[in-house]
């Protein structure tokens, strides 16, 4: 086995919640009158919260003060919760859920890095609420990828430094942030073509080749 650790994103990884992002962005962005598309969804995988807004008022004539921009934010999250309430089991594919699962019988600790604070109770929809070896995610980090500190702490909740752990990543901004972090990366959908990941994944099962 190449690598000690696997450290997954979630969003776009693990789970396809980042449509649920779109369609709650796109609600908040239809009331302001503010242009937003698929395309410039993309922009936002692997963005927090905050940082995600300022990029969605990039389109804006209006400027906003601090106060307006967390309740544009709380607005968006509390759309975005009731649309995680669709979530189900059923909703972990299996051929993520049989991937993961050939892994930890290889003897690999697996963990979480995921920029979200929704992070814990999409696990638990999911059916993985205590599945993980480990979950560092947005509650846990003061800075966001493309910074690496979500990545650097999975690794060390595992016990594991960067140089044995890969991470598996939708965004470029996540890319980005493992390779800052010492990390291997294997990139799929959005980023699959990233040229600073070592692996590119056509579809999650393919990590099983990748870590031989
Ligand atoms: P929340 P990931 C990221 O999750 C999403 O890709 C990104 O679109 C979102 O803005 C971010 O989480 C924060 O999410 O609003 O739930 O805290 O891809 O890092 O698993
Ligand atoms: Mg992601």
């Amino acid at each position: 086995m190449r690598y000690q650790g696997i450290i997954f994103d979630l969003d776009g990884v693990i789970c396809t919640t980042d449509h649920y992002h779109y369609l709650a962005w796109k609600a908040l962005a239809d009331r302001l009158g503010i242009p937003f598309n698929e395309k410039d969804n993309n922009r936002l995988r692997g963005v927090s919260r905050m940082a995600s807004l300022e990029i969605i008022l990039e389109k804006s004539d209006k400027t906003y003060t601090q106060e307006e921009k967390e309740a544009m934010a709380t607005e968006k999250n509390d759309t975005y919760r009731q649309l995680l309430h669709q979530i189900t089991t059923a909703d972990l594919s299996q051929e993520v859920k049989s991937t993961l699962d050939q892994l930890r019988a290889q003897g690999c600790k697996l963990a979480i890095g995921s920029a979200s604070k929704n992070t814990p109770f999409i696990l638990e929809r999911l059916g993985l609420g205590s599945y993980f070896d480990a979950v560092a995610d947005g509650n846990c980090v003061t800075h966001s990828k493309p910074d690496p500190e979500v990545f650097l702490k999975a690794a060390e909740m595992l016990g594991l430094s960067p140089a044995v752990c890969l991470v598996v990543e939708d965004a470029h901004a996540g890319v980005e942030a493992a390779v800052a972090g010492g990390f291997e990366c294997a990139a799929i959908g959005d980023a699959k073509d990233d040229p600073r990941a070592t692996h590119h994944l056509s579809t999650f099962s393919d990590l099983l080749q990748a870590t031989k």
